[in-house]
């Protein structure tokens, strides 16, 4: 078949495509079909319009760069909205529009606002092929770097609609770049009606919509009807020297460091210890037969922040970007090669910033967007686990909670059970980062790193958290860690990277039933002799002691700083939650 023909029967889909074509008439419409000829074309059209930069293909075979409008550089909170029935689903930490004036303004908006443009019709398919977790979407977008994004970041095309048969059961995203007005800018999620709007901005976490607006806003959603959840975790899998391996979930929130964590590199003293990636973003997860927690990675790529990457950070992630990759909002040198804020070497004397315009050292300011990406295949990581394409999933069995936290909390504890876990997702906190439009270092309470993302009322959200608990015979240990503690001097005092790989091991022992543990006030923390510090000459024990000290001055604070999102959620905050929030007072 030629090339942006229709290429499905299936009614349903053809008669939304005729729908939308009808509203935002496009001059044509160009069904994807996920092949590599297709991607040839396609990245020379966007290379021929600008849109695209062939980068030096001897050192970077297969990759481009895109430089989104300096207005567009993050996703943008207050412009995401759950457009339920009623406000009370969408709840008191989310944005919420009256699903039929959001449809009408939208309808508005995207009136006639593809003419001159091509019209998109993307499918994928989010996890596994025939998982029972598995979700079709289909997008249609304006934006040929959403299309060939999509197709690193999900298993895109004729895949898709093999997996949809002639259901109408697929997740119908619109994506429409319009003049890029920030006032016009909308992302918006109808989860009753299974479908996002997106319009007025080319930037990944708004545009690609199968990442945060499907997988964990509508997922989230269609996970609470359905009896799973959807987290923002990354998956990995602990291969011990003698072949036994462990699986774990982590949630941090965007630009902590949760693609590093997924791809680390265990540090020398750890001879024979292999970390997997299953995913570095998002976990589906679902109470399997044997009655232990299973996930899957719903995605097929990576959205990483690409600041900070080097050999010693994340040198899985420098292989996986070094081909077939999209780079947005980096600085480009004179041969066509990438730079960015941390890479491995000197900077370049000269080169060209993210926003095209010359720069040196000397300029003063950043040559890469702190929030640059890269979109890479996961399958170019040398360590992604074989598990990846298991339609079941992998069991869990521990699930990690972090943030970045200069002070007060501990390098790693353990929560004494699954409601004080809860209670310590629910009260996580961390520093704001760049992943998100605003100001930068203030600590905001982001519970379960899910705030941005979760697609009803939170309160609901730690509800469903305790219903799945009741289907799990073997549920996962919870721990809570934080890589981020300052010492007096403002110096980080645990080294990061490579050497999380030592927490990561206390971890799957406590699992495993191998290591020691003291009971503190907020959860149960190493023995000195249960957490391995050799060849760490960084971190003595007295360091380490300090690491986990447990200041209760400085906690009786954090209780306060918590409440403040407790207040706001109290007319339905499950119960469970105010007893530990009275308990965690009580110990201290
Ligand atoms: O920018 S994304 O939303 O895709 C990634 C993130 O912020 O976690
Ligand atoms: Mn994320």
């Amino acid at each position: 078949m030629s090339i942006g023909k229709r290429n499905t029967e299936n009614s349903h889909v053809v008669s939304w495509v005729k729908q939308v074509e009808t509203l935002c008439e496009p001059d044509q419409v160009f069904w994807c079909d996920g092949s590599d000829r297709e991607r040839q074309t396609l990245t020379q059209e966007a290379i021929d319009r600008g849109i695209l930069i062939e980068l030096n293909q001897k050192k970077l075979p297969g990759c481009y760069c895109h430089r989104s409008n300096p207005n567009d550089v993050a996703r943008i909170e207050k412009r995401t909205i759950i457009c339920t029935p009623t406000q009370e689903e969408a709840g008191p930490t989310n944005n919420w529009a009256q699903p039929d004036e959001m449809y009408e303004k939208l309808r508005n908006l995207c009136s006639g606002g593809m003419r001159g443009r091509t019209m998109y019709v993307v499918p994928y398919l989010m996890g596994p092929p025939g998982s029972p977790l598995a979700k079709v979407g289909i997008e249609l977008t304006d934006s040929v770097y959403v299309v060939l994004s999509m197709r690193i970041m999900t298993r895109m095309g004729a895949i898709a609609y093999r997996q949809l048969a002639d259901s109408a059961d697929f997740n119908r995203g619109l994506h429409c770049m319009l003049d890029m007005n920030p006032d016009d800018r909308y992302i918006a999620h109808f989860p009753q009606d299974n479908a996002i709007i997106s319009v007025s901005s080319n930037y990944g976490g708004n545009v690609l919509l199968g990442k945060k607006c499907l997988a964990l806003r509508i997922g989230s959603y269609l996970g609470r009807r359905e009896g799973w959840m959807a987290e923002h975790m990354l998956i990995l899998g602990v291969e011990s020297p003698e072949g036994e391996k462990t699986y774990v979930a982590a949630a941090f929130p965007s630009a902590c460091g949760k693609t590093n964590f997924a791809m680390m590199v265990p540090p020398k003293s750890f001879e024979g210890w292999k970390i997997w990636t299953i995913g570095d973003d998002i976990a589906w997860m679902r109470p399997g037969r044997d009655g232990r927690l299973y996930a899957v990675n719903p995605e097929s790529g990576y959205f990483g922040v690409i600041p900070g990457t080097n050999g010693r950070s994340n040198p899985n992630a420098l292989a996986t970007v070094s081909r077939d990759t999209i780079f947005t909002n980096v600085a480009l040198t004179p041969d066509l090669d990438v730079w960015w804020e941390g890479k491995d070497g000197d900077p370049p004397a000269e080169c060209t910033d993210w926003k095209g315009e010359p720069w040196t050292p000397a300029s003063g300011t950043p040559a890469a967007h702190p929030n640059s990406r890269f979109a890479a295949p996961m399958r170019n990581n040398p360590m992604l686990g074989r598990e990846i394409d298991e339609p079941e999933g992998v069991p869990i069995s521990a699930i990690i909670f972090g943030g970045r936290r200069a002070s007060t909390i501990p390098l790693v504890f353990q929560a004494f059970d699954w409601v004080h876990g809860v209670f310590t997702g629910a009260t996580m906190g961390s520093e704001t980062t760049a992943a998100a439009a605003g100001a930068v270092g203030q600590i905001r309470r982001d519970p379960m790193a899910m705030l941005p993302f979760c697609g009803y009322n939170m309160s609901d959200y730690f509800k469903h958290w305790f219903r799945i608990r009741k289907k799990l015979k073997r549920p996962p240990q919870i721990f809570h860690v934080n890589w981020f503690r300052k010492d007096s001097n403002n110096q980080f005092m645990w080294p990061g990277y490579g050497e999380n790989m030592r927490v990561l091991k206390w971890i799957i022992d406590r699992c495993n039933g191998r290591a020691d543990a003291t009971e503190s006030a907020v959860g149960w923390i190493p023995n000195a002799e249960s957490f391995d510090l050799t060849g760490l000459p960084s971190v003595n024990r007295e360091r380490f002691e300090q690491l986990q000290e447990i200041n209760s001055e400085e906690w009786r604070k954090e209780i306060l700083c918590q409440d403040e999102l407790f207040l706001r959620l109290y007319s339905n905050l499950p119960k469970e939650l105010i007893f530990q929030r009275e308990l965690l007072a009580a110990r201290l």
